[in-house]
């Protein structure tokens, strides 16, 4: 049970990091034979070292509105198999052309770019096969997890991060207005960020008043996510970040901090986290974990 004086943030993320690093690897382990390559290409960047935030989100809504984490693991763990392929992919040398992801050197630098692009292939599809599993175990109710899974697919989809990434590549070194970086990061990070905490929420069968104050706190914790992504591109360290700082500049990307400045990007990341906190004022100390997430979104180093 979740006490709000007492609650410790840092101990529950590597509690909830461990359960999801664990459970990936049962649904992912080592496998011998013609597709080993394959098979470990996925794994190298599953287990490169990331935060496990969508998952952990997926948990923590779950358990916001009085269900169990535990249930809705293999859900959370697609998730992350989803985000994994929108990193391995938006690396590869026809996207952003990055050499270091997670402190390591990317996927297409240790693989070659063909197999990398099938690496995030594999893991996407994957994903969908692992969310369909949860029927199979009878832990989910059907007519939950079909809507979970489709609010999870429209988040990846055209609407959602693949649109925000081609709106992204679109307006690279072109001066943007703030309804058009807006539109990109709900997308491109935020959609994604919001299924996962969302579909938490819709698994263990909330009702629907109060899958919208999730889904209220999902949009604005989502959108809050990517200006700080945009934040530490300009403040932060590449070695903490384990990738390059300055890059957004660089490659002359539509960010808060280029259309807005630092100033008023951090005002605005602030204010979103004091709305999102407050969308959960209904559900008590159970929502305590969802309600220092938003604050850890804007004040993480990585
Ligand atoms: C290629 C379809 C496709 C989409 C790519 C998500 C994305 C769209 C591109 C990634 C580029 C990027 C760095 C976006 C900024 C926000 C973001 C997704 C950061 C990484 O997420 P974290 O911080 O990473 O949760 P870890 O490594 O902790 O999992």
């Amino acid at each position: 049970m979740v006490n709000q004086a007492n609650f410790d943030l840092k101990a529950y993320l590597l509690e909830m990091r461990e359960r999801v690093d664990n459970a990936l690897n049962e649904y992912f382990p080592h496998v011998d034979g013609l597709t080993t390559d394959l098979i470990e290409a996925m794994r190298y960047s599953l287990f490169a070292g990331g935060k496990r935030l969508r998952p952990i989100l997926c948990m923590a809504g779950a358990e916001t509105v009085g269900g169990e984490g535990r249930r809705v693991l293999p859900v959370a763990c697609a998730l992350e198999l989803i985000h994994t392929y929108s990193l391995i992919h938006d690396d590869l040398p026809l996207m952003d052309d990055d050499d270091l992801r997670r402190g390591k050197p990317t996927n297409h630098k240790v693989y070659g770019d063909a197999i990398a692009l099938l690496a995030g292939d594999g893991l996407l599809t994957e994903a969908f096969s692992l969310m369909t599993s949860s029927y199979a175990t009878g832990q989910i109710a059907p007519d939950r997890l079909l809507e979970a899974i489709r609010m999870i697919s429209g988040a990846a989809g055209h609407d959602g991060m693949v649109g925000g990434q081609v709106v992204d590549m679109q307006w690279e070194g072109k001066k943007a207005d703030l309804e058009t970086v807006k539109f990109l990061h709900t997308r491109k990070t935020g959609a994604l960020i919001t299924a996962s905490v969302v579909s938490g929420a819709i698994l263990v069968g909330a009702p629907e008043s109060q899958v919208r104050a999730v889904l209220s706190y999902g949009n604005k914790i989502g959108l809050a996510f990517q200006i700080s992504d945009d934040i530490l591109d300009v403040e932060g360290d590449s070695e903490t970040m384990g990738k390059m700082a300055g890059a957004d500049e660089e490659k002359g990307k539509t960010t808060y901090p280029s259309v807005l400045g630092l100033d008023e990007s951090k005002k605005i990341q602030r204010a979103l986290v004091q709305e999102a906190v407050q969308d959960l004022k209904e559900f008590g100390e159970k929502a305590e974990p969802l309600r220092q997430i938003a604050h850890y979104i804007i004040e993480r180093k990585k």
